[in-house]
C-alpha cells in the first residue's frame, strides 16, 4: 500500500469556486501548495471548516501603489506593511505594486530600491510592475530585456503628468521593447496637452475647488488617449493594457480594437463602478477624498463599465489603492491643494474593499455569476501577467492562495473597521453582502475569522512569466 503522507491542512466543507466551476469538496494542502481536491482526504495537521462558506483563488489586485514618491511634501499613506495587510484582510493573496523609475534613475536600482522597501514586509505576496518615465536607450536595449528576463514581465506608461509622460515616439520606442521582450504593456491614457489647456482655463477663471478636478479631464481626453495608445500598438503588433478604464466611450475604443481583432485588454476599478462626479463636490475640501485619475463619471458610465466587466471587454477589475491621508498637510489636504485642484495628490485607497464592492455589486445583485467575480478578481490577473496556473486557480500544483468568505454576510464599510493607512474610506457607509473572512498565503492562515493570524510577514516577490495574452516570445521578431 503507498504511504500517504500526511496533509498539513484541511479545508473541509466548503463551496470551491475557480473560473469555470463550482463544487461543494474539500482542499488538502502540503508544503504550501494544494495537492488534493476530493472528498475523505484523511489526515491534516489542521481541519478548517468551511462549511457555509465559499473557498476561492485568493484575490490578485495587479493595481496597486504602496510607498511611492508622490512629490514635494506628500506621502502615500500605506507602505508595504500597511498595504498588504490591509490587502490581506480584502481576501487577497498577491497584490502587484509598482516600481516607479524617476527621470534619469537606472531601473535597475529602481527595482533594488522597491524590493529594499518591500521585502519581508509584506502579508500576502507581490509582484512587481516596472514604471518607464526615462526611456533611454539603455533603459530599452539593456536594462529592460534584461528585467524581463528575471521575471519583471510588465511595465506601465503614462501619457499624461509632466514628470512621467511620454511621447507618442517614445511611446513607440517602449512597445516595440515590449514586443521583442514579450512583455506586456499598461497604459494610462489621459491627453497630457488637454489636460494642462482645460486646467490653465479652469485656473484663470478661478474654478480651483476639487470638483474641477473632474472637469480638467473630461471623457473625451481619456477616449482620444486611449484609441491614440491603441492605434500605436496597432502600428507596432504589440499586447496592450489600458489600465484603470472610466467610461463607456474608452470601453468602446478598447472593443473595436478587440473587434478588429487587436489584442488589447482593459481594467476598470471599483470607483468607476459606484462613484461620480457628484462625490468630488462636497463642503470646502471634502472633495478631494474622490479626487483620481481619471475621475469618477457619471451613472451612464458606471452602467458602461459594468458592461464592458460583464461582457468581457475588461479581463480584469483592479482597486488601483494609491493612498492618501485626507486630514494632513502630506495628504488630500497639503497647502497647494487649497489654491487649485491641479496640487491635490491623485488617487483612493480601495484594496481592502475592491472584493467585497464587487462580489456584493455584481454576484448578489445578479450582474455576473461566482464563476465571472473568480475570474475578474484573480485568475485572470495570474493569466494576464504571468502568473498563471501557479497563482489564481485552486487546481492541484497551484499555490494554496485561498481566501474563505461568508457570502451572506452584511457589512456597512467604515473606515473605524479598515486597516489600510489612509484615515477614509471612499466607500463610507455602503453597505455591502459578502466578506472575505480568512486568508490563506501559501498554505499560512495570515487573517483567520476577521483577525490577523500567523507568523507576520509571511509574503514574497513573485517573479513572473510572460503574460498569457501576449504574443508567444518564439514568434517575435524586431521590426
Ligand atoms: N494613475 C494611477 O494608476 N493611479 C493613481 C494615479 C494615476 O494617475
Ligand atoms: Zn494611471
Ligand atoms: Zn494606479
Amino acid at each position: 500500500m503507498p504511504t500517504i503522507t500526511k496533509l498539513d491542512t484541511i479545508i473541509r466543507g466548503g463551496r470551491v469556486a475557480t473560473a469555470s466551476d463550482t463544487v461543494v469538496c474539500d482542499v488538502g494542502i502540503r508544503g504550501g501548495r494544494i495537492v488534493a481536491l476530493g472528498e475523505d482526504l484523511g489526515a491534516a495537521d489542521e481541519v478548517i471548516d468551511a462549511r457555509d462558506r465559499l473557498v476561492l483563488p485568493g484575490g490578485i489586485d495587479s493595481h496597486v501603489h504602496f510607498s511611492q514618491p508622490s512629490g514635494p511634501g506628500i506621502v502615500m499613506a500605506d507602505d508595504f506593511d500597511s498595504g498588504t495587510r490591509a490587502a490581506a484582510f480584502g481576501g487577497n493573496t498577491l497584490v502587484m505594486p509598482f516600481c516607479m523609475q524617476q527621470k534619469g534613475e537606472s531601473l535597475r536600482e529602481a527595482v533594488k530600491a522597491y524590493h529594499a522597501k518591500a521585502d519581508g514586509k509584506c502579508h500576502v505576496d507581490v509582484s512587481f510592475h516596472l514604471v518607464i518615465s526615462d526611456p533611454t536607450p539603455n533603459v530599452l536595449g539593456q536594462e529592460l530585456p534584461a528585467l524581463v528576463e528575471d521575471g519583471y514581465t510588465s511595465f506601465k506608461v503614462f501619457m499624461t503628468y509632466a514628470d512621467l509622460m511620454l511621447t507618442d515616439i517614445q511611446l513607440l520606442e517602449v512597445f516595440s521593447t515590449a514586443r521583442q521582450t514579450g512583455a506586456l504593456v499598461m497604459v494610462h491614457a489621459e491627453n497630457y496637452d488637454a489636460i494642462r489647456f482645460l486646467t490653465e482655463q479652469l485656473e484663470r477663471a478661478g474654478k480651483t475647488a476639487p470638483k474641477f478636478h473632474a472637469t480638467s479631464r473630461p471623457i473625451a481626453v481619456e477616449r482620444e488617449a486611449t484609441h491614440r495608445a491603441i492605434s500605436l500598438a496597432e502600428l507596432v503588433d504589440v499586447p496592450l493594457m489600458i489600465v484603470h478604464v472610466s467610461n463607456g466611450e474608452a470601453m468602446e475604443q478598447v472593443r473595436w480594437a478587440q473587434q478588429r481583432g487587436l489584442k488589447v485588454y482593459g481594467e476598470t476599478c471599483p470607483q468607476y463602478l459606484v462613484l461620480t462626479e457628484k462625490d468630488l463636490d462636497g463642503l470646502n475640501m471634502e472633495g478631494a477624498k474622490y479626487v483620481c485619475s481619471p475621475p469618477p463619471r457619471d451613472e451612464a458610465s458606471q452602467r458602461a463599465c459594468w458592461l464592458g466587466l460583464e461582457t468581457g471587454v475588461f479581463q480584469v477589475f483592479s482597486s488601483d489603492h494609491c493612498p492618501f491621508r485626507y486630514d494632513d498637510e502630506a495628504g488630500k489636504l497639503t497647502p497647494k491643494g487649497r489654491t487649485s485642484f491641479r496640487w491635490v495628490p491623485n488617487g483612493i485607497p480601495g484594496v481592502e474593499t475592491r472584493l467585497p464592492i464587487l462580489f456584493s455589486e455584481g454576484v448578489v445583485k445578479g450582474r455576473i455569476s461566482l464563476n465571472q467575480f473568480v475570474a475578474l478578481s484573480s485568475t485572470n490577473h495570474a493569466r494576464m501577467y504571468g502568473l498563471h496556473p501557479r497563482k489564481g486557480t485552486i487546481a492541484v500544483g497551484a499555490d494554496a492562495d485561498i481566501a474563505l468568505w461568508d457570502p451572506e454576510r452584511r457589512v456597512r464599510i467604515t473606515q473605524a473597521m479598515l486597516h489600510h493607512g489612509p484615515d477614509y474610506t471612499p466607500y463610507e457607509g455602503m453597505e455591502v453582502t459578502g466578506w472575505p473572512v480568512t486568508t490563506i498565503v501559501r498554505g499560512r492562515t495570515v487573517v483567520r475569522d476577521g483577525a490577523l493570524v500567523g507568523e507576520g510577514c509571511v509574503g514574497e516577490h513573485v517573479g513572473r512569466g510572460r503574460s498569457g495574452y501576449a504574443v508567444p516570445k518564439g514568434r517575435l521578431t524586431p521590426l
